[in-house]
C-alpha cells in the first residue's frame, strides 16, 4: 500500500527534540528523511542521558525512527557541495538550529530558493522576529515565555512546567502540519515556500483558552476557577479544567505503597449531575438550592469535589472509572508512566511499539499518534550514525567511483 507522503524527500537539518520528532513525523508518513549529522558525534541526543554505555540513547532512538542518516560536514567545502546537490533533489528541508546557523554555513532562505526553487524551507526557532528573536530556547523556557508556566501549578505555589513536551513535540506536530500544508499548496503552484515557527508561538496557540480568560478578567471574577482573589492576570489554578464543564482531580484507593498515581480526573456535565450524585450515594444534593443547576454550583465546586472525593477515596482509580464510565461521567485514571508502557491496549493499538536494535536490542518507543486508513505506519528503528551515508550518496548524488572515499579522506561526511 503507499504512504501519503512516498516520493517526498525530506533534508533533516534538525536535532534535539523539536525538530525530529517533526521529521519523524514526516517519516511515519513514508517520506523519505536523511538526517544530516556532523561526522563523529551526530546529533547531540546520541550521547545524551544514556542508559547503556555506547549507544545510541533512547532520547535519540526515541525521536529518529524511519531515517536515513548520512555524516556530512557542512563546515568543509566538499560537504556542502554534497548538500547543495542534495537541495536539488529534494522537496523539504528542515531545521531548528540556533538562530543564525543557517545563514551562518551560508545557506539563507534566498540561497536556498535559489537552488531549487520547489523547495519548502521549513525552520523551527524559540522565538519570532522581535526583542527574543536572537536567544535560544529549550522546552521550560518556551513555557515559561508562551504563557504556560505561569497558568501551570497552584496558585499559592511557584510557575510550573508541564511533564509534557509542549514547547518540543507540540510544536514537532504545529511545524508537521504546516509543511504538509506548504506541499499541498506546491501541488497548485509548483513553488516552494518558506515555513517558520517559533516555539513560543506554539505555546501561546496552546494557551488559547487562558487568553481568553485573560480578556474574560476585564468583567468580572472567573467564576469556574478555585481561586478566591484575582488580580489583573489569568492565576495559576491546579487542576481546575480549561473549558466550559467544571472538573477535578479527586483521590482513589491507592494500591501501592505510595500510591503516588491513585487519582482520576472528574468532570461535571450539567446532565450527569443527578445520576453521579445517586451514584455517590448522595441525592439529597440534586435539588438542593445550592448545588441544583451549573451556576448555583460553581462557588461550591471545591465542596462539590470533596464530597466525590469521599466515594472515589474508597475505591481504585480503575474501580472508579468502570462506575462513573458506566453512568456517562466522563473521567479519566491518573496514569503513571508505568502504567502507560505496560498498557497491552496501546500495544495493541500500535502506540507503544518494540523496535529492534542492531546496537541496544529492543527498545519501546511511541508509534503515531494518528492513523490514515490509506497510510499505515511502520515503526522502524532509529539509523546508527552515517549508516546510510555511502547508499545515500551513490544513490542520489551518483558520485563516481572514488569519490566517496575523497569524501571520507577530506573529513565531509
Ligand atoms: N556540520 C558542521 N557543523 C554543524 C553541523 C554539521 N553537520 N550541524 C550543526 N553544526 C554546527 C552549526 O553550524 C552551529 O555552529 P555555529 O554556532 O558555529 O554556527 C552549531 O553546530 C549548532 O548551533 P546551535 O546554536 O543550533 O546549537 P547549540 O547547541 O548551541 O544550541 C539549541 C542548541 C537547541 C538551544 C539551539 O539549536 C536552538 O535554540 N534551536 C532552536 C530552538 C529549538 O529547536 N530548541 C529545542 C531544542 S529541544 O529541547
Amino acid at each position: 500500500m503507499s504512504k501519503a507522503l512516498e516520493g517526498v524527500r525530506v533534508v533533516d537539518m534538525t536535532h534535539v527534540q523539536a525538530g525530529p520528532v517533526c521529521t519523524q513525523l514526516l517519516a511515519y508518513m513514508g517520506a523519505d528523511v536523511i538526517k544530516i549529522e556532523r561526522p563523529g558525534g551526530g546529533d547531540v541526543t546520541r550521547s545524551q542521558l544514556r542508559d547503556l554505555p555506547d549507544v545510541d540513547s533512547l532520547y535519540f532512538t526515541m525521536l529518529n525512527g524511519n531515517k536515513r542518516s548520512l555524516t556530512l560536514n557542512m563546515k568543509s567545502e566538499e560537504g556542502q557541495e554534497v548538500f547543495t546537490k542534495l537541495l536539488e533533489r529534494s522537496d523539504v528541508v528542515v531545521e531548528n538550529f540556533g538562530p543564525g546557523v543557517m545563514d551562518r554555513l551560508g545557506y539563507s532562505w534566498e540561497r536556498i530558493h535559489e537552488i531549487n526553487p520547489q523547495i519548502i524551507y521549513a525552520s523551527l526557532k524559540g522565538f519570532g522576529p522581535g526583542a527574543l528573536e536572537k536567544a535560544k530556547a529549550y522546552e521550560n523556557i518556551a513555557q515559561a515565555t508562551g504563557g504556560a508556566m505561569s497558568t501551570t501549578g497552584f496558585e499559592d505555589g511557584p510557575p510550573v512546567a508541564t511533564g509534557a513536551q509542549i514547547g518540543d513535540s507540540g510544536n514537532a506536530v504545529h511545524l508537521f502540519g504546516a509543511i504538509c500544508a506548504a506541499l499541498y499548496q506546491r501541488t497548485q503552484t509548483g513553488r516552494g515556500q518558506r515555513v517558520q515557527i517559533s516555539m513560543r508561538a506554539g505555546i501561546l496557540n496552546l494557551c488559547r483558552v487562558k487568553i481568553r480568560d485573560q480578556q474574560r478578567l476585564k468583567h468580572g471574577p472567573l467564576a469556574e476557577y478555585p481561586n478566591k482573589e484575582f488580580g489583573d492576570f489569568v492565576p495559576r489554578s491546579g487542576n481546575a479544567s480549561g473549558g466550559g464543564q467544571p472538573g477535578w482531580a479527586v483521590r482513589c484507593k491507592p494500591t501501592t505503597e505510595k500510591g503516588a498515581n491513585a487519582w482520576i480526573y472528574v468532570v461535571i456535565q450539567p446532565h450527569v449531575w443527578e445520576a453521579l450524585m445517586h451514584k455517590i450515594g448522595r441525592p439529597e444534593l440534586i435539588e438542593n438550592p445550592d448545588y441544583a443547576t451549573p451556576e448555583a454550583r460553581l462557588p461550591h465546586l471545591q465542596d462539590i469535589f470533596d464530597v466525590i472525593e469521599e466515594w472515589t477515596i474508597k475505591r481504585t482509580k480503575w474501580e472508579a472509572f468502570e462506575e462513573l464510565n458506566s453512568i456517562n461521567v466522563p473521567c479519566g485514571p491518573v496514569l503513571s508512566t508505568k502504567d502507560l508502557i505496560e498498557d497491552e491496549g496501546l500495544r495493541a493499538e500500535g502506540l507503544i511499539v518494540d523496535v529492534e536494535h542492531p546496537e541496544r536490542g529492543t527498545y519501546s518507543t511511541v508509534g503515531c499518534p494518528f492513523t490514515l486508513s490509506d497510510s499505515p505506519v511502520e515503526v522502524k528503528r532509529s539509523p546508527l550514525l552515517g549508516e546510510h551515508s555511502a547508499e545515500i550518496l551513490e544513490e542520489l548524488l551518483d558520485i563516481q567511483e572514488g569519490e566517496l572515499e575523497r569524501l571520507s579522506a577530506a573529513g565531509a561526511v
